[in-house]
């Protein structure tokens, strides 16, 4: 009897595990009842270095494939030369107030299109398909088509004739191969053939025994020919049946259960050296792969990819309507209340970082990896006056760090190659970059001397050193690392001009990214976002050198020249000051509003210790408006955080979640069925932008101290969130309910004082004992040490219209000490 009761109470316990087990489980599904009709219904899948979008048909599937280092072109820098002097005329204009020939001439001598001798950076480009055609199978029903970002797998499933079909892929973490498991439930029932095709000009494909082989090579561009040579080897491996080939196709017959490997290789070793053999490669990574079992091959996949998703769990309330298929939510999202599709999302951008950006290869590019065309839009190559630097938002705080070391290492190319143009163009040391780049690692201006004159691509990038310091407190990673960001600031040293008004030192020529302040002129000297970003790289050198009690004789140097750069400045419209003139236009609503990089990424706009930018910061945000690009948008969800303002965070991602428009161009942001953002056209930065933001509304740590739920909105009364992390080491677990933290878990990996910030009304009680401190009391935490900004200019006019600073949420700060290793649990305490 005993016996019985406690088997029953076991049937229960396990099916209660099981439903929650499920929940979770479906809560990390992108699932669709049609197969995909084009290639942004297609679901990505990666391991860093191989992209596939599977289509999941049913007659035909089709894989499309990407190897990371497949873009057109060869090493080689693109250093215009001898525009030193230009450079220097064109300075005097600027100084001279002379914006109109400044621009004119900046155009003549960087024209538009790519000088003959040179290149504007070469396209990342696609490998090609493969292609599954089955036979015989009549009309399918039951068809279900999922991605699974808990466990990096995409199925599909379907019925025909009581025979039920699977079909898993994995770009496989463990073994380099890209892996397809084809299975039916009736012996023999595997009819299929593959086939393989290339967008590339330069394709052949062939066929062995047992194989099916693509090669080929890119695609010549500017002044660039075509070397990167890659060859895709695919090999099925049946169970039962029988395999021919043709000169072109491999057939199929009969097979009861079927693994499909499909192995990459190319010739490209870094960005100077292309002498590798793609087809031992590839035939290298083939040979360990495909002597496992699948399901060993799986299991070792699903490990590597765990031990990083699994880092955040994020639960918000999930309606029954979260059960509807992926692109209905999406298309309902405005119209149902469903806060678990903004869980999804961002997990989904974990997801997209953790398979687009490994350890060892290339940065996610501006589609990630997963690209089909031959000249996608702007290249999908590395775009540094935001793009790329959005990215790996997510990378810190969603602890995804070491998706960071490709960013890394490009920076260390960059910092080599950036010497070229930092000592050709301006005569310069240190190094420097404009705004793109690509696997060659170019740092020449591209599109002209519009688009192009801005020099400021590698400083922006560095920063991303300094940050990744600051969350980890690695001191090794920082003296490894403090060349490349000496050199990111010592280019300043030499490249700063006296402008002629305030004597202020200033970037020049250069301009606000993107943007104009009279019809076609940009150029201009000392924008807000350079002087932000100088003032960066400079308190960044000076600080690490503080940290690693080194160079002391540099830091000096910078200490004074960074009292020389302007101030950031509140101009007649209360707004903050995009130019070192008040150029603004009220009504103005550019996707770039590069200016408030102060705000965010960076923090020098705080509403605590500068109000008066912080209102500046908010008008120039409401008069640019919501609706934009993707990637525009994204931004503006990490602004309105650091605003405080979680409403206005929901409102944009309620705006970045709508059906993406059907044709691939515009400028108003959107969603796609596979959850893609787009531009439109699709390009990931929306992605990873949304991710970060919606981390930023539940923590923030850039301000002195541990903001908790600092930008929560109304719709997510209740939800949880595990493993955030905040600078200094702290990984953060926070539980909430009716819009209040009911319990907070702080581990320490490094120690130190931990600040929290939190709403006035709430108390905490927990075995450590919590200090309140007072409201401008500096941190003890280094990592917590905030560089001291200038004092704001205000316009006579401005302060004319009254300044009204913007409420905020009142809250307190507290103290407690963290040993390394230290675990802190809170709970709210009721107010009685
Ligand atoms: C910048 C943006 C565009 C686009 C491109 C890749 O030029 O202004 O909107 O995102 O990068």
């Amino acid at each position: 009897m005993a016996k019985c009761l406690f088997r029953r109470l076991f049937c229960v316990v396990l099916a209660f595990f099981t439903v929650i087990y499920c929940d979770a489980q479906q809560a990390l599904l992108l699932n669709y009842d049609h197969p995909a009709k084009n290639w942004n219904e297609a679901l990505p899948l990666g391991n860093g270095r191989l992209g596939a979008m599977v289509f999941g048909g049913v007659d035909r599937d089709r894989l499309q494939l990407n190897e990371e280092t497949v873009w057109a072109g060869e090493p080689g820098n693109n250093i215009p030369s001898h525009v030193y002097d230009s450079i220097v005329q064109i300075r005097k204009l600027l100084f001279m107030k002379r914006y109109k020939a400044a621009q004119d001439m900046s155009n003549r001598v960087f024209p538009r299109n790519a000088p003959s001798n040179s290149n504007y950076g070469m396209p990342y480009q696609p490998v090609g398909d493969l292609f599954i055609k089955y036979k015989n199978l009549g009309h399918y029903q039951n068809y279900h088509r999922a991605l699974n970002i808990s466990d990096a797998t995409a199925q599909s499933t379907f019925e025909v004739s009581g025979v039920h079909y699977k079909r898993e892929v994995i770009a496989s973490f463990a073994d380099n191969v890209i892996i397809i498991r084809l299975t039916a439930d009736k012996k023999g029932a595997l009819n299929c053939e593959l086939l393989m095709e290339s967008p590339q000009l330069q394709h052949k494909v062939s066929t062995t025994e047992k194989t099916l082989v693509l090669k080929g090579h890119s695609g010549n561009v500017d002044n660039k020919k075509g070397k990167v040579r890659f060859t895709a080897i695919v090999k099925p491996v049946l169970e039962g049946g029988t395999l021919e080939s043709t000169d072109s196709s491999l057939n199929i017959q009969n097979a009861d259960a079927v693994t499909v490997y499909i192995s990459i290789g190319t010739n490209f070793n870094n960005y100077h050296d292309i002498s590798a053999d793609p087809n031992q490669r590839a035939a290298d990574y083939l040979q360990r792969a495909d002597v496992k079992p699948y399901k060993q091959a799986l299991a070792e996949h699903k490990r590597i990819y765990h031990k990083y998703f699994d880092r955040i769990d994020f639960q918000l309330e999930t309606p029954d309507t979260a059960k509807a298929m992926t692109d209905a939510r999406v298309k309902n999202f405005d119209a149902h209340y469903d806060p678990s599709l903004v869980a999804l999302y961002f997990q989904f951008g974990r997801y997209l970082l953790i398979s687009s950006s490994q350890p060892g290869g290339q940065p996610a590019n501006l589609q990630g990896i997963w690209n089909d065309k031959i000249a996608p839009p702007w290249d999908s190559k590395y775009t540094i006056n935001i793009n790329t630097e959005m990215n790996y938002w997510p990378a810190e705080v969603t602890d995804l760090p070491e998706m960071a070391a490709p960013l890394f290492s490009m920076i260390k190319d960059l910092s080599v190659t950036g010497r070229q143009s930092a000592r050709k163009m301006y005569h310069a040391r240190g190094w420097n970059a404009h705004h793109n780049t690509d696997l060659w690692r170019i740092t020449g201006p591209v599109d002209g001397g519009f688009y192009g004159m801005w020099p400021m691509g590698g400083a922006w990038l560095s920063t991303h050193l300094w940050q990744h310091f600051l969350y980890s407190g690695d001191t090794g990673f920082l003296k490894k690392n403090y060349r490349i960001l000496k050199g990111a600031a010592l280019y300043f040293v030499d490249a700063l001009q006296q402008e002629p008004d305030h004597h202020y030192l200033v970037v020049a020529p250069s301009m606000s990214p993107e943007h104009q302040y009279m019809s076609g002129v940009g150029l201009s000297a000392g924008t807000t976002m350079d002087n932000q970003l100088v003032f960066d790289v400079f308190s960044q050198v000076i600080a690490a050198s503080r940290f690693l009690n080194q160079d002391k004789l540099f830091a000096d140097t910078l200490k004074t020249l960074i009292k020389r750069l302007p101030p950031m400045q509140v101009g007649q419209y209360g707004q903050l000051q995009e130019w070192l003139q008040d150029w603004d236009k009220q009504h103005d609503t550019h996707r770039h509003i590069s200016h408030l990089y102060g705000l965010f990424p960076s923090n020098q706009i705080s509403p605590y210790e500068h109000p008066a930018l912080f209102a500046a910061a908010k008008k120039t945000l409401i008069s640019r408006g919501d609706v934009s690009t993707g990637w525009s948008m994204g931004w503006k969800v990490n602004w309105w955080a650091r605003m405080k303002d979680g409403n206005h965070s929901w409102k944009l991602i309620l705006d970045q979640l709508r059906p993406a428009p059907e044709v691939n161009k515009g400028e108003g942001g959107g969603t796609y069925p596979n959850l893609f953002d787009a531009h439109p056209p699709f390009q990931i930065d929306g992605n990873f932008g949304c991710t970060s933001g919606i981390a930023e509304m539940l923590l923030q740590s850039q301000d002195g101290a541990l903001e908790i739920l600092p930008a929560l909105p109304d719709q997510w009364q209740k939800g949880s969130i595990k493993g955030l992390m905040g600078r200094g080491g702290f990984k953060v677990d926070i539980e909430w309910s009716k819009g209040q933290v009911t319990r907070l878990k702080i581990q320490s990996a490094i120690g130190g004082n931990c600040r929290l910030r939190l709403p006035a009304g709430l108390r905490l009680r927990g075995k450590e004992a919590l200090f309140e401190v007072p409201a401008n009391s500096s941190n003890p935490n280094p990592y917590y040490k905030t560089a001291a900004i200038k004092k704001p200019l205000i316009s006579e006019k401005a302060k004319a219209r009254e300044l009204t600073i913007p409420a905020i949420p009142p809250t307190k700060c507290y103290d407690f000490k963290t040993i390394k290793g230290g675990v802190y649990v809170f709970y709210a305490v009721e107010n009685s």
